[in-house]
């Protein structure tokens, strides 16, 4: 079994990719990050998993489909994706937000997963089998001040997910949407453009949800029946109602 998994260097990419080595899923991990693919390579392969790196971002539609073709023949039997790769960069008001920002969350939330999608989704449908796995947010069901734009790419993601749904539907591939609330990674330091203290300051005063929490979930989902489509699964911790209700001490 082969899960390709996008993200892979930090936060829940790296513990679906840790989590599915367990579950006996050889690997294919991505990100921009070369060393930390390395690293986590080695630590794989250390245990005995077949791991290939690919390194590339994904806002890069020919360094994805280049990269996506030249893998062997045997590495495309792709049996899960994880579209993973994201980023929230900035939180403010669209009367003051950057066009940077919005390109990049824009160009890698939406137009990366897509990409990366029409390149392996061919694939499983080839073999008539397959579940593609996106990492949606809650910010895609709910918009929260400040949030527009990020909002907007996982809103998205959520209607990618269930048009996807529909288009797999005759080849019986698979297709679901975990939904996570606020979870510890690096999500908030890249929000921040790297201001430490903020990025830590959203996680005071509660017990935020953990890469390892979504892998689970990650788990869960590829070891359904055949018959068996979780379809969409929104996840927050005790301390969060959605969005935009959080209880804090
Ligand atoms: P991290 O910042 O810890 O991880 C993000 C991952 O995405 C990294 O591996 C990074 O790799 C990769 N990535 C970002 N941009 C690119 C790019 N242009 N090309 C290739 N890879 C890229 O954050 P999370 O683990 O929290 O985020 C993972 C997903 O979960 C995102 O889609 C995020 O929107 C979503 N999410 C996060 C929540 C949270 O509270 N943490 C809640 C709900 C959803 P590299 O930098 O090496 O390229
Ligand atoms: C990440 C969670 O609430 O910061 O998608 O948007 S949130």
């Amino acid at each position: 079994m082969i899960a390709y998994i996008t993200g892979a260097t930090s936060g829940f990419g790296l513990s679906i990719a840790r989590r599915l080595a367990k579950e006996g899923y050889n690997l294919i991990i991505t990100g921009r990050r070369k060393e930390r693919l390395s690293d986590l390579e080695k630590e794989l392969k250390a245990k005995g998993v077949d791991v290939r790196v690919s390194n590339y971002d994904v806002r890069d539609a020919d360094a994805v489909k280049n990269a996506i073709d030249a893998l062997p023949e045997q590495w495309k039997e792709i049996d899960v994706l994880v579209n993973n790769a994201g980023l929230a960069a900035g939180l403010g008001t669209i009367q003051e937000g950057s066009f940077d920002d919005w390109n990049r969350m824009i160009d890698t939330n939406v137009k990366g997963l897509l990409y990366v999608s029409r390149l392996i989704a061919p694939l499983m449908i080839e073999r008539r089998c397959g579940h593609i796995i996106n990492i949606g947010s809650v910010a895609g069901k709910d918009v929260y001040p400040n949030g527009n734009v990020y909002c907007a790419t996982k809103h998205a993601v959520d209607a990618i997910s269930k048009a996807m749904r529909i288009d797999m539907l005759p080849y019986g591939i698979k297709v679901s949407q975990i939904c996570p609330g606020a979870a510890e990674t690096e999500f908030s330091l890249v929000r921040f453009h790297g201001d430490k203290e903020k990025a830590d300051n959203v996680y005071k005063g509660y017990q935020p949800l953990s890469g390892d929490d979504i892998a689970d979930i990650v788990a869960y989902l590829v070891a359904m029946p055949q018959h068996v489509c979780i379809n969409d699964l929104t996840v927050t911790c005790l301390s969060q109602a959605n969005a935009l209700h959080f209880h804090k001490k």
